[in-house]
């Protein structure tokens, strides 16, 4: 064998190189591999062994990741789709459910036990049954100062504490499935612990803010630290009215101090128009509603009039940023596109200005933005595209629909507007009409197995059964319009759609949605809903219980009471942090290992536990639906009094 001459490249042929004849046959094949490995230069030979011990290192350091997505494959489900969830089971064959226990995570991934799944998914009411929520005793507080690390249910998590003894079992095996009048009975007796509750895990997540996070924008309980997005005390803006709310004075009382020595808006920075009028002028604005105090009346005005530049564009349709303390405004650096929703959901708080202040120009600014896209090309049904431009004013990267992001609260605010106004502005009405006519023409299906009506996306004529939670504000406004006298069957798709928004957080191993689902539609599937890996966090939004919380109002069904409560303690078994606040997860389909993201977004406060809160109230009165109209961010503005 003669050493092949060295080479500077890489050269590997296996194919018609060396001497001898070829005769296939096992002796044959393996001395010509090896005379040809014998032919390869050192470098070459080195360079494939080094690949193989990387590939090696790879496919171990896989190992557990793989394996841990696969588990969520068991449970007798055959089905090779790796993005997968259990198998939906249809209730009459249902086996017992499994019953939770306290997720007991060691240190080591590699050494987790084995899930204590929530069992089957069952696309039926969980809590129909005997010793549902409504036998839940509310934890006492003592719970909480219980010592990290040193009992039960206590897990250590990168370095941070959750406790998830703090929670209370949510369904008990082997129950009837019908509600029964005193089980109602019960569930309405229960309202006060269940405020209680709500108020507890307030007080909760406002310890962490408090003791970390205190004037920043969030919080960030597992390290302890926050975060800034504008700088200007976001979570304690967003969270001002649900203290109000929740009964919340002493705390309210150090938030408002806050607010009257250390907020200012005077500041160089850029903030994003929608989410600081949605959080910020929205929240002060209800605020000042709720407690009469000019203080947030002030701070409404101060920051609405330095939102105004972001309208001073070629098309008057907004700018995404503007420079509260420079008072320039400005497109994201790569386009100069807008989100239509966010142009889109900001008319709300600029009109509630505008009466309040008796300045008409912000009401001005944001009604020629809803003119411009009434009469705007490239709807399909009256769906909007995602993007318009802020030069042309008009509609780009047009074809998909969507109700999800970047499009979902157009909606909501064209009918939130016309409720706001009284009812009398008729070209709101008639596109939000038009809107949920193109919904259920383009976008609604039903799933496979089971028939969960869902909406999906359309994608350049293509339909995808993609639903983000963003979408299930839809049953709440399609609730709320039928209250207001919208026709019947937007109730009925109501009903329908809070049925599915419940079933992509039970269908989860934690109780909890993920961001984004994928409906089956193909004959022959076994679960109606997939999850794609990249797709599993929750980020401790509102969307469900703010639908529930409209569903329950309108029907006074309590099993909507009942769902709420349930999601209520899952956040509380996997969410919450020993030491103060709840944190997004990245994974809802680990019950073991949900794994924490950091971070509690100031609409959990502002959002998610306001709307829990009336759900579980039984006072039609606290915060009346014929009164109020809540913004996108949760903040309740008044109806304006009819003048006529
Ligand atoms: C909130 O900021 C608002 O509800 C907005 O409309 C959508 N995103 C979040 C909550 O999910």
């Amino acid at each position: 064998m003669h050493p092949p001459s060295r080479q500077d490249y890489v050269s590997i042929s296996f194919a018609g190189q060396g001497s001898g004849s070829y005769n296939n046959s096992k002796q044959w094949r393996r001395q010509s591999c090896w005379r040809k490995w014998k032919q390869l230069s050192r470098l070459q030979r080195s360079l494939i062994l080094f690949i193989l011990v990387l590939l090696f290192i790879c496919g171990f350091a896989a190992y557990p990741t793989v394996t841990e997505h696969l588990r969520g494959l068991t449970d007798g489900e055959q089905d090779t789709d790796t993005n997968s969830v259990l198998k939906p089971v249809i209730p009459q064959m249902m086996p017992e459910p499994v019953k939770h226990g306290h997720p007991a995570l060691p240190e080591q991934p590699s050494k987790r036990k084995l899930s204590n799944k929530r069992g089957p998914p069952i696309l039926q009411n969980r809590l129909q049954r005997k010793g549902n929520t409504s036998d839940i005793a509310v934890k006492d507080k003592a719970a909480d100062s219980k010592k990290e690390g040193e009992e039960e249910g206590v897990i250590s998590w990168r370095g941070a504490v959750i406790d998830t003894d703090q929670a209370t079992e949510g369904t008990k095996d082997g129950e009837k499935e019908d509600l029964p009048a005193n089980q109602e009975a019960k569930l309405s007796k229960n309202s006060a612990s269940w405020l209680e509750a709500v108020r507890e895990a307030f007080r909760h997540a406002w310890k962490g803010y408090k003791d970390f996070a205190w004037g920043h924008d969030e919080l960030r309980p597992i390290s302890k630290t926050y975060s800034e997005w504008f700088g200007l005390g976001l979570t304690l803006i967003d969270a001002l009215d649900t203290m109000w709310i929740l009964g919340l004075r002493e705390e309210f009382e150090e938030a408002k101090a806050w607010v009257a020595t250390e907020l200012t808006f005077n500041k160089n920075v850029d903030v994003n128009l929608f989410e600081s009028t949605i959080r910020i002028l929205g929240g002060l604005l209800s605020t000042y509603h709720l407690t009469g105090d000019t203080l947030f009346l002030d701070k409404a005005k101060d920051i609405g009039s330095r939102l105004m530049p972001a309208f001073n564009t070629p098309s008057k349709i907004p700018y995404s940023d503007v420079n509260i303390g420079k008072g320039t405004a400005h497109p994201p650096r790569w386009t100069s596109d807008s989100t239509v929703a966010e142009v889109t959901s900001i008319q709300l708080e600029f009109r509630e200005l505008s009466r309040l202040t008796q300045e008409p120009h912000y009401e001005a600014a944001v009604a020629e933005v809803m003119n411009q896209v009434h009469k705007l090309d490239g709807k399909l049904d009256g769906l909007v595209p995602m993007f318009i431009n802020t030069n042309s004013g008009q509609f780009t990267h047009q074809g998909i629909y969507t109700l999800g992001a970047r499009a979902d609260s157009y909606y909501e605010y064209l009918l939130k507007q016309w409720i706001q106004g009284g009812k009398k502005e008729n070209q709101l009405l008639e596109d939000y009409l038009q809107a949920i006519e193109g919904v259920k023409k383009n976008l609604l299906q039903k799933s496979t197995p089971n028939g969960l009506t869902f909406v999906g996306e359309l994608s350049h004529g293509q339909f995808s059964p993609k639903m983000d939670h963003l979408v299930c504000f839809l049953p709440g406004t399609l609730a709320l319009g039928a209250h207001n006298g919208l026709p019947a069957d937007h109730m009925d798709l109501a009903k329908q759609l809070m049925e599915t928004c419940y079933q992509m957080y039970i269908q989860m191993e934690t109780g909890l949605s993920p961001e984004i689902v994928h409906f089956n539609m193909h004959q022959g599937s076994t679960r109606d809903i997939d999850v794609k890996l990249a797709d599993r966090h929750n980020l401790l939004r509102p969307e469900t219980v703010e639908s529930l919380l409209y569903l329950y109002r309108f029907t006074k069904d309590h099993k909507y009471q009942a769902w709420g409560w349930e999601i209520l303690q899952n956040f509380n078994k996997y969410t919450k942090v020993s030491s103060g606040g709840y944190t997004s997860i990245n994974n809802v389909r680990d019950p073991d290992y949900p794994s924490p993201r950091d971070k509690m977004e100031s609409f959990f406060l502002g959002e998610t536990l306001k709307y829990l809160y009336l759900l579980l109230s039984d006072d039609p009165n606290l915060i009346s639906l014929d009164q109020y109209v809540f913004n996108t961010e949760a903040h309740p503005l008044p109806i304006w009094p009819s003048t006529a």
